[in-house]
């Protein structure tokens, strides 16, 4: 009877009353007591009829109940599909439907909205609120602590994360056991994670980097988590002498640094601080060294891959590279055009194959032929080259992508929306430099002729279709889009020219 994913990050630890959540109103929840509250959802879960392989879709706010149902999932050998709590019900709406979700978990704020598409969907829904309150918890309760964990094989689905694509359809990424796992395992020993490590966990748990790397880094090597709600700075500053590492985004790192609390003492005591999801900035790596003595260790990674690369634990650290490929990640740089591999030294298309790469896209054979390579390989539409030293340079993308703050934004989604707005003839959505979030978007609208399209209405249209973080910062409207002579919108030249907009 074997559940590799379920046996080796929670079911190690069966028994064990050490802490695994310390929560901020100075609660410790054990791995003991974690356990029971992921089988009394899984006896929930299954008794509401879903059986291995459903899908369980949950927009929840972060709380160890909202972990614990990431665990029942796994023991219960259902696909758990987290959502970003910023997405707007039309958002909600396709993902429940394209993944063909059999119970929706939400927010008793969102049940009015989201219970009737769930029902039109054929999906239940149960409620959990931040406080753990809610009709999943309040079935919990009456449920034996223990649950028989599931078989599944380790080629066999655990999660899908939709991300977005260059066509604006967001496609459901299906990674299996074996990719989370071997992930887990591979980064807990890469960064010398063990029983003794408290990771400060401030980031959500929707996405890879709060869920997979986080705290599955941290349950494959026994530590503990200070488990916070979000990114709060007088909290993460107040948390920091209890704890023994940091992973992060950029902007958690540039907001540490804008705080003259966050000193060489504050941070003396810690072990590892980790960043990812963007691009650091080199001159913050000095900026930390310089204030803290730490250098911080900058990985790469992506939804469909988890983590690919790695500066080295022991050894350089170097800023504006993203290290080393993992042990068992096989990477190349390729030629967009041919895809041959190109020489050391030479900028192209990453590509990497590997445990860790997913399965494909979720029902888009077509979109899984034209990424993932027959052979394993994934291009993962990011530009690189590799130095003389062997690490990894990230250089640009060769996918129209924004990441603000540590969240992928695609813009082409903004611009259908956009362009679909009375008087509009055609939109460019761009990210342009910030100091806080790293990049934002700013969108620029051109009018049908002898029209003026309402910018202001715009907006309001977006914002009830799109994330908050999706929105743009701007509308500008302008009389014409920059376009090559083959009528490419050169948005190079835009980005260009409106850099500054949003600096400082
Ligand atoms: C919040 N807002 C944002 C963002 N976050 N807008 C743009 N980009 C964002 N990232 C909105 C808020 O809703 C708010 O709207 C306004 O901006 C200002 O909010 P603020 O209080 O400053 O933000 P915050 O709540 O403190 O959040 C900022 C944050 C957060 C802490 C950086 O975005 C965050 O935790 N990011 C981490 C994302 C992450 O985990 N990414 C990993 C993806 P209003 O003005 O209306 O109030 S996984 C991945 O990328 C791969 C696999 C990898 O390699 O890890
Ligand atoms: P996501 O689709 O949310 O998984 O985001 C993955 C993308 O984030 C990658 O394809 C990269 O473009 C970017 N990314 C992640 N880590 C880094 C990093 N350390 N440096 C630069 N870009 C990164």
């Amino acid at each position: 009877m074997v559940n590799p994913l379920f046996d080796r990050l929670f079911g190690i630890h069966a028994g064990k009353a050490t802490p695994f959540l310390h929560l901020l109103n100075g609660e410790v929840i054990t791995h003991q007591d974690f356990l029971g509250m992921a089988a009394q959802i899984a006896n929930v879960l299954a008794q509401t009829g879903l059986k291995p392989g459903d899908r369980v879709a949950a927009q929840v706010e972060k709380s160890p109940e909202a972990l614990a149902l990431y665990a029942a999932c796994a023991q219960a050998g259902l696909i758990f599909l987290p959502l970003n709590t910023a997405y707007t019900a039309d958002e909600l709406t396709y993902f429940i439907e394209n993944s063909g979700a059999s119970v929706v978990i939400c927010d008793a704020r969102s049940e009015v909205t989201l219970a009737p598409i769930a029902s039109g969907l054929g999906a239940g829904i149960e409620t959990l609120n931040a406080n753990g309150s809610g009709t999943l918890m309040d079935q919990a309760a009456a449920m034996p602590l223990s649950y028989a964990t599931v078989d599944r094989d380790g080629d066999d689905l655990a999660a899908f994360l939709y991300t977005s694509g260059t066509t604006g359809r967001s496609k459901g990424a299906m990674l299996t056991q074996n990719n989370l796992l071997s992930n887990a395992e591979t980064l807990a020993q890469e960064w010398r994670f063990t029983s003794d490590d408290v990771l400060l966990h401030a980031l959500p748990i929707f996405h890879t980097h709060g869920l997979f790397v986080a705290t599955n880094v941290t349950l494959a090597a026994g530590g503990s988590l200070i488990f916070m709600p979000k990114f709060d700075l007088d909290a993460v500053l107040q948390h920091m002498p209890q704890a023994t590492s940091l992973m992060g985004v950029p902007t958690f790192y540039t907001r540490l640094l804008s705080d003259d609390r966050f000193t060489r003492e504050l941070t003396q005591h810690m072990r590892l601080f980790v960043s990812g999801s963007a691009p650091l900035l080199a001159e913050t790596h000095v900026q930390f060294e310089e204030r803290t003595g730490h250098r911080i260790l900058e990985r790469y990674g992506m939804t469909e891959t988890n983590m690919n690369t790695s500066n080295p634990f022991e050894g350089d650290r170097r800023a504006g590279t993203v290290g080393f490929p993992l042990p068992s990640v096989e990477l190349k740089i390729t030629d967009p055009a041919s895809g041959e591999t190109l020489s050391q030294g030479d900028v192209g298309q990453i590509e990497v194959r590997g445990p860790n790469v997913f399965k494909g896209y979720w029902q888009m054979p077509e979109k899984t032929a034209a990424e993932l390579r027959e052979d394993g390989f994934f291009i993962t539409g990011d530009l690189g080259k590799i130095d003389g030293d062997g690490y990894v340079h990230i250089v640009g993308r060769n996918k129209d992508l924004i990441i603000s703050g540590g969240y992928n934004i695609y813009p082409k989604e903004i611009e259908l929306m956009l362009d679909d707005q009375p008087g509009v003839l055609e939109s460019a959505v761009i990210g342009v430099p910030h100091p806080d979030f790293g990049e934002t978007v700013l969108g620029v609208v051109i009018a049908e002729p002898g029209q003026s399209p309402d910018l202001d209405a715009m907006m309001e249209a977006v914002r009830q279709a799109l994330a908050r973080f999706k929105h743009p910062r701007q509308l500008i409207l302008l009389d014409e889009l920059p376009r090559n002579t083959m009528g490419k919108v050169q948005k190079n030249i835009l980005r260009d020219q409106y850099k500054d907009m949003f600096a400082s």
